[in-house]
């Protein structure tokens, strides 16, 4: 975990971007399972990068028209011994200022009374609305309590603005001491996928390995699983979202494993391995297995900085739909199969997303026209994939798919560090090759 200094330099480079805006964050809220049941607590992303603070229903402000010493204002729940014996301890006022460092904290429930006065002198409000229907009632009404009052105060009319487009280009970018995080929840997610072919066997169940994995996750100290962890066996594996990992593992088919960590302090791991659940590739599955990791082998080599993750995802489809052409899945010219996305069918998603605080982290992939360039410390995932069901219909003029291939889903996924040299694969624990797969 990190010291305060990281987080009180995050807020400062957040502070200045802000242009003499103020802006307002809240942290998540506890979420109802059923009944009186509530979800794991999971903190607003936004929040924690900021604050590193991990409780439910706090609010923090950051007030750049502020003298300094006086900027950053955490809203928190109070210390409640009857209520703490339940829920367990709360930091409180005073933990928000000694541990988080907050210039100044109150109790939560005073920021109705409080929000309008700290609000008061900025050139604007950066909170983002949709999110946080409680806070949100809060803002709207401060702000529109001073679009009534310009008439007589002849102040010009503050703009409402998203917090996103300043923090999440900040997020994007990650510095050397969430790198080592990121690394950490590499090489757990890794082992785990290392444990979990060692383990599967034909007969088992897919929730018996998906055991192992999330197992792994918590002995290692991790939180658990960043998402829910995706272990299907032959055809599920066409299923790009399968989680209910409730099958029989067959002999004879591939099982898909898309799976990775989220550690204490939420930064994520996302890994996907495909192998034979008995050891040994058949030719359809071999073959298919090869154009996937060329693919993807193909498009990790492609990263560099200055490129762009576009440029990424269509050095993937290429490679791809020149080796399903090989294969006879698809038929035509290369160049208009692309174009035309004939492949679609059975290569539906993109090639990758970026990975951080977030699974699906934030940051802009395009800004209008541009693609964003990728920069030394961004980190990406590069996670093609082939999915040959009958699930979707065939383009026309695509050849019909014969019956040996039904029921092959394979999808290779791994982290990605951009650095100087080009792409620095976080997750190369977790083997890929074709000879380390088989037993
Ligand atoms: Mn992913």
């Amino acid at each position: 975990m990190f010291d305060l200094h990281v987080f009180s330099q995050r807020r400062e480079q957040f502070l200045a971007q802000l242009g003499g805006a103020a802006a307002v964050i809240p942290a998540a809220t506890m979420v109802k399972h059923h009944a009186d049941c509530d979800y794991p607590f999971r903190q607003n992303s936004d929040f924690w990068y900021l604050t590193g603070f991990d409780e439910p229903d706090a609010v923090a402000l950051f007030l750049p028209h502020r003298p300094l010493g006086k900027q950053f204002v955490l809203f928190v729940l109070p210390k409640e011994p009857g209520i703490e014996i339940w829920d367990g301890s709360r930091w409180g006022t005073e933990g928000a200022i000694d541990q988080f460092g907050a210039d100044i904290a109150h109790p939560i429930d005073e920021l109705p009374k409080r929000l309008g006065d700290y609000l008061k002198g900025a050139d604007g409000i950066a909170f983002r609305v949709g999110k946080h229907p409680k806070v949100e009632s809060l803002v709207l009404r401060i702000w529109s309590d001073h679009l009534d009052s310009l008439q007589r105060s002849g102040s010009a009319a503050i703009p409402l603005v998203a917090p996103c487009p300043f923090l999440h280009r900040q997020r994007l970018r990650k510095r050397p001491e969430e790198l080592e995080r990121m690394r950490e929840a590499a090489r757990i997610s890794a082992e785990a996928h290392e444990l979990a072919r060692n383990f599967a066997r034909p007969g088992m169940n897919e929730r018996q390995v998906q055991a192992i994995i999330e197992q792994h996750f918590l002995q290692q100290g991790a939180r658990g699983p960043a998402y829910s962890s995706i272990v299907a066996g032959g055809d599920n594996a066409c299923v790009l979202h399968y989680t209910s990992n409730n099958s029989v593992l067959n002999d004879g088919d591939l099982l898909l494993i898309d799976a990775g960590c989220s550690l204490v302090d939420y930064y994520n791991g996302d890994i996907t391995r495909t192998f034979p659940i008995n050891g040994c590739f058949t030719s359809e599955q071999r073959a298919i297995y090869e154009v996937v990791l060329a693919s993807q082998e193909a498009a990790i080599r492609g990263i560099c900085p200055g490129q762009d993750a576009e440029q990424v995802h269509a050095i993937a489809v290429r490679v791809m739909v020149e080796g399903l052409l090989d294969l006879g899945l698809l038929r035509g010219d290369l160049d208009s199969l692309i174009e035309q996305g004939a492949y679609r069918h059975l290569y539906m998603h993109r090639t990758g997303h970026w990975l951080g605080l977030d699974v699906h982290d934030v940051g802009a992939y395009r800004l209008g026209e541009h693609p964003i360039e990728l920069e030394k410390g961004m980190v990406l995932t590069v996670e093609p994939g082939v999915y040959i069901s009958d699930r979707l219909p065939v383009p026309e003029g695509q050849p019909a798919i014969e019956e040996r291939w039904k029921g092959i889903g394979i999808r290779v996924e791994d982290d990605v560090l951009v650095d100087e040299q080009g792409a620095d694969v976080l997750t190369k624990a977790a083997v890929k090759s074709i000879d380390l797969l088989q037993r």
